[in-house]
């Protein structure tokens, strides 16, 4: 009997997100494995050979990095490809995943973790009183353990952060200018494109509805100038569209036991 996939990752990982969008996509059931930081990454350095989520194991095979992951699931998995044959569309399709990789992944986060240290009201907005306690010291860890947990560590003052907004601010204008007469990023039908830009750009703005397994406070709250702008409101928008016809709601099954149980020592 085929073994079921199992995704090592973190509940708030973009990269993580990236390939649950393709699981989704492909109609391919698996089970999350939410890694613990710290310690859990030990397992994952034995395993894998790195210490990074996501990790996918399927059967004997491990794949870590999101785009190897996407790679492997599309050789081994082909039904609903998503990536185009066609030399261009494919060319197109490669360029802005890892350029969404690059910049989405990287200044969204540091845009992120540069909310949370700025914005009281943002900090207090994603953390309900009724928060369990854990994951007050998740979010109440700002910044040192919280840019472990992101992955993070450098880079992260406020020039950098500043930086990060406005480069920021240019890549969501390139998406609403290139999604206002088409429905996907590349061609007309979705590509890794589009889910490696929708899953990284989740910091900037949580999903609205019951997809990732966090307070419900999340939803639809994100960093302040880019996610209650206007200016990128088409995009969040066609985001929001990609979740409703793509991504599968959380599952019982799946998603427990809650993240909410991640050990930060
Ligand atoms: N290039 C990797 C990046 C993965 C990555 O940055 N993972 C972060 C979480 S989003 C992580 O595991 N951070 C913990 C660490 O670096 O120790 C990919 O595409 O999968």
């Amino acid at each position: 009997m085929q073994q079921m996939l199992e995704l090592y990752q973190f509940e708030l990982s973009q990269y993580s997100e990236k390939v649950r969008l393709i699981l989704d996509y492909k109609g391919l059931e698996y089970r999350k494995v939410e890694v613990t930081p710290g310690v859990g990454q030990l397992e994952l350095l034995r395993m894998s050979g790195q210490r990074q989520v996501p990790v996918l194991k399927d059967g004997e095979t491990i794949v870590a990095d999101s785009t190897e992951i996407a790679f492997y699931l599309e050789r081994k998995y082909p039904e609903k490809p998503i990536i185009p044959t066609e030399p261009r569309a494919k060319g197109l399709c490669l360029m802005m995943e890892e350029w969404a990789d690059e910049s989405i992944g990287l200044k969204g986060r540091k845009a992120f973790v540069g909310a949370l240290n700025k914005y009281q009201n943002f900090r207090k907005s994603i953390l309900p009183k009724e928060t369990p306690d854990i994951f007050k010291t998740f979010i109440g860890a700002v910044p040192g353990e919280l840019l472990d947990f992101l992955g993070a560590g450098v880079g992260f003052g406020g020039d950098a952060v500043k930086e990060a907004q406005t480069s920021l601010r240019q890549d969501l204008e390139a998406l609403c200018l290139i999604l206002q007469d088409s429905p996907y990023l590349v061609g007309d039908s979705p590509t890794l494109a589009d889910f490696a830009v929708a899953g990284l750009s989740i910091v900037l703005k949580f999903p609205k509805g019951s997809y990732l397994n966090v307070p419900e406070e999340f939803q639809g709250k994100g960093v302040p100038g880019l996610a209650d702008s206007s200016t990128y409101e088409p995009f969040f928008a066609w985001r929001d569209r990609l979740y409703s016809k793509y991504r599968t709601p959380l599952l019982p099954t799946r998603d427990a036991p809650s993240p909410t149980n991640i050990n930060i020592e």
